[in-house]
């Protein structure tokens, strides 16, 4: 029956596909109790004095981001596409929900809310775009609103769609780092794809905004993607040994079914080529010496970039 839960689990994860290209699975299938085919990426607080943030996987390679106010114990859910592990997560904490943030309308991010707002009445809705599912409040750059003792900052950041935005949390007077959910804008060593926008957006929102927040500002994004964009990164930067180095740790993360997430932006500074559009090393690997045009040029060659298998 080994044989049997083999082939199996070959024709699920071919399906499924996986979070960490070859290594780790991204889904859990049980078969009695003795039999765990595929481990379930786990789920993994970071915890502050003020702020505790739980990342919740969905579906094969997304992230939810429960955000809670230690404070008030209110809490906030980022692209719950998964109503029902939420409302897990929010029992087990003891936290009241009170917030939905919605970074982009996309189905991976925004379809759950509809069922949210159905299993917590009351929640409120928040997004960019009147695309975004349920939405009641919806944000443009630089709106500022409370999370018990927390403040959220809203960055508008088109380009991986024309509404998206990034929410920006902190906490007055703390010592510890704020965080920023970026959704399909940053991802850790890459971006988002340029769906319906320019590069001349993402230098903006990648360089002039979310560059610009601190550097120990953590960084919570939308997919596990780590392994493919340093794979990527290695590819414009060879001799770059931070990738090689990051990489290392990330694909040993995936292995253990451990989330790569959080990074913060100091990090995304060493080793994201994306981030790295003014560096002599990233904008002579795409033959081009300004900023924008190294973007635009790094984007395009990563949509038809093959992944290698190690
Ligand atoms: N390349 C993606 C394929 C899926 C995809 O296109 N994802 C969107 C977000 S839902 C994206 O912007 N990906 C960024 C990228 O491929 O660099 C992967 O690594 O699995
Ligand atoms: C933050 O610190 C300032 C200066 O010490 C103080 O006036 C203010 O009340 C503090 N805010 C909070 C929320 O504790
Ligand atoms: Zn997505």
């Amino acid at each position: 029956s080994d044989k049997i839960l083999a082939s199996v689990a070959m024709l699920f994860k071919s399906l499924v596909g996986s979070a960490c290209t070859l290594i780790g699975a991204a889904t859990a299938l049980k078969f009695g109790t003795s039999h765990t085919v595929f481990s379930v990426r786990k789920t993994s607080l970071v915890e502050q004095a003020n702020m505790r943030v739980e990342l919740l996987p969905a579906l094969s390679d997304n992230y939810m981001y429960l955000l809670i106010d230690v404070d008030t114990k209110e809490a906030a859910i980022v692209d719950p596409v998964e109503p029902i592990k939420v409302v897990e997560a929010v029992k087990k904490h003891g936290v009241r929900l009170t917030t939905i943030l919605t970074t982009h309308h996309h189905w991976d991010h925004a379809s759950g809310n509809e069922k949210m707002v159905k299993l917590i009445p009351g929640l409120r809705v928040y997004g960019g775009d009147d695309r975004v599912d349920a939405l009641t409040k919806k944000v443009t750059h630089s709106h500022n609103f409370k999370l018990g003792s927390l403040n959220v900052k809203c960055l508008f950041t088109p380009c991986h769609t024309t509404g998206h935005i990034c929410y920006y949390v902190t906490k007055e007077n703390s010592s510890e780092p704020p965080a920023v959910f970026t959704g399909d804008t940053l991802f850790v060593a890459g971006c988002g794809k340029f769906f319906e926008g320019t590069a001349e957006q993402m230098y903006k929102a990648l360089i002039e905004i979310l560059g610009r927040l601190p550097p120990e500002t953590r960084v919570y994004c939308g997919h596990e993607y780590t392994v493919s964009n340093l794979k990527f990164a290695r590819h414009v930067e060879p001799d770059n040994e931070v990738i090689q180095k990051k990489l290392a740790w990330a694909k040993e993360k995936c292995s253990n079914d451990e989330p790569t997430i959080p990074s913060t932006l100091a990090d995304e500074f060493t080793f994201n080529p994306f981030m790295r559009v003014k560096e002599k090393s990233v904008q002579d690997h795409v033959k081009q010496s300004d900023p924008i045009e190294t973007m635009r040029s790094l984007r395009k060659e990563k949509d038809g970039f093959r992944v290698p298998k190690e």
